[in-house]
C-alpha cells in the first residue's frame, strides 16, 4: 500500500564506499540512520503480536492438572500463562500486556507480594476465591473484576467449598519491564494483616453516582477495587434499553475510578460490552492492545481478516492497529465480552488513534 521508494523516504543505494563507511562507523558503535530509517519510522503501526484465541475448553484440563504438579508455596503463583507466538521473548499475550489463568485449591493461600507492575483479575469459576489488596479482603464470584494497582500488597486464596477457584490475571508486566522500571518485594510476614472491613471499598464506592465525601484519596488509581458482575450486568442491561450502542462495540461501558471517571489504573483500563441478540458490529482499529474474556454467550470476531469463534471463558486478543469486529451467535440472548487494554498509556502519551473500516459496509472479508 505504501511505497518506500519515494521522495522524502530513505532510499540510498549501497556502494562499496558506503559499505566500508558503515563498517567504520560500527567499529565506534555508531551507524547511519538512513539504513534503518524506514524500519523505525513505519508508515503506520506494525504490531508484532498476531491475533489469537485461547480455548478455555482446551486449557481448563491442563489448568486443573497443574493443581497436582506444583504448590503455590513453591511456584509463587500457580498460573498457566497465555503467550503470543510473536511475543514469547517478552512473555506477552499481545503488545506489552501479559495474561494467564491462575488456579487455587480449597484451603490454599498464596503469600503476599507487591511489584511496580499493575494487575487485574477476572474471576472464572469457583466460589471461595478471595484476594487481599492493601489490607482489604475482597470476596470474589464468577465474572467479578478486581484490581491490584501497582505498589499494592496483594495475596489470594480459596477458602470456600470443595472446588478449585480459577481466574484470569492481567498484568502490564511486559510494559513495565520494557520501561525498565520494575521492582518486586515479598511481604516481610508472608501474609498481610487485614486492616479494613471485608469488601470495604465495594461498600463505600460501589454505588454508581454516589460518592463518599472522603477527602483524602490521593492515590493514582480507583479506590473501588472490586466491580461485581451483578452490578456490571445490571448497568449494561439498563443502558442497553436506552442506547443504540456503538457501531463498533455494541453496548459498551468502561470500569472507572468513581472519583475521577478515568481509567481504574494509570496503565490499564477495562470494559464490559454487551452484544444484544442478533447484534454484529462494524470493524474499526485503534492503537492500543486489548485482551478479551468471553463473560457470557457465544459468537465470533474477525480480527485482522481471521475469524475466531468464541464461547464462554475463551480469551482472545486484538493487537494494536488491527481491524476487528464482533458478532453474537444468538438471535435472542445477549453475549458479554470483558476486556482490558493499555489505552490509558496510549491516551496519556497522546498516541491513541482510531479509524473506522469503510469498505464492504464496515465488514472484513475472511
Ligand atoms: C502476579 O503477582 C500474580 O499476584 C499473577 O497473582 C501473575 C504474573 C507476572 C508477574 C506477577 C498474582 C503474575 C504476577
Amino acid at each position: 500500500m505504501h511505497d518506500d521508494n519515494v521522495a522524502g523516504r530513505a532510499r540510498v543505494v549501497e556502494t562499496p564506499e558506503l559499505a566500508a563507511f558503515y563498517r567504520a562507523l560500527a567499529q565506534h558503535e555508531a551507524g547511519a540512520l538512513w539504513t534503518v530509517a524506514n524500519d523505525i519510522e513505519p508508515w503506520e503501526p506494525k504490531p508484532h503480536a498476531i491475533p489469537m484465541l485461547w480455548s478455555y475448553e482446551a486449557l481448563r484440563p491442563m489448568v486443573l492438572q497443574s493443581l497436582e504438579l506444583v504448590r503455590p508455596e513453591d511456584a509463587g503463583r500457580r498460573v498457566v500463562m497465555l503467550v503470543n507466538p510473536k511475543r514469547r521473548d517478552v512473555s506477552a499475550a499481545v503488545g506489552w500486556l501479559y495474561t494467564g489463568i491462575q488456579v487455587m485449591k480449597p484451603g490454599e493461600a498464596a503469600s503476599a507480594h507487591r511489584h511496580m507492575a499493575s494487575a487485574l483479575r477476572f474471576i472464572i469459576e469457583g466460589s471461595g476465591a478471595y484476594t487481599v489488596v492493601d489490607g482489604e479482603r475482597l470476596t470474589l464470584q464468577a465474572n467479578d473484576f478486581v484490581i491490584t494497582p501497582n505498589g499494592t500488597w496483594h495475596e489470594h486464596g480459596n477458602d470456600g467449598g470443595t472446588s478449585p477457584c480459577i481466574w484470569q490475571d492481567g498484568l502490564d508486566i511486559p510494559l513495565i519491564n520494557a520501561l525498565e522500571a520494575n521492582f518486586y518485594q515479598v511481604h516481610p510476614e508472608l501474609h498481610q494483616s487485614v486492616a479494613r472491613p471485608v469488601n470495604a471499598s465495594h461498600l463505600a464506592y460501589g454505588n454508581p453516582a454516589l460518592k463518599p465525601l472522603e477527602p483524602d484519596w490521593r492515590k493514582p488509581y480507583s479506590p473501588l477495587l472490586k466491580f461485581s458482575w451483578e452490578r456490571t450486568y445490571e448497568a449494561l442491561s439498563h443502558y442497553a434499553g436506552v442506547t443504540d450502542g456503538s457501531p463498533f462495540d455494541g453496548v459498551v461501558m468502561e470500569y472507572v475510578n468513581p472519583l475521577t471517571g478515568g481509567s481504574v489504573m494509570p496503565t490499564m483500563g477495562a470494559q464490559m460490552q454487551m452484544l444484544r441478540g442478533g447484534e454484529s458490529t462494524r470493524a474499526h482499529r485503534h492503537t492500543g492492545n486489548v485482551i478479551y474474556h468471553v463473560a457470557k454467550g457465544s459468537g465470533h470476531s474477525v480480527i485482522g481478516g481471521t475469524g475466531f469463534d468464541w464461547k464462554e471463558h475463551d480469551i482472545f486478543c486484538v493487537p494494536s492497529w488491527t481491524w476487528h469486529e464482533h458478532a453474537n451467535a444468538s438471535a435472542s440472548d445477549d453475549a458479554c465480552l470483558f476486556s482490558f487494554n493499555d489505552f490509558p498509556v496510549m491516551k496519556s502519551l497522546a498516541i491513541y488513534h482510531e479509524q473506522a473500516y469503510v469498505p464492504n459496509d464496515g465488514h472484513q472479508a475472511y
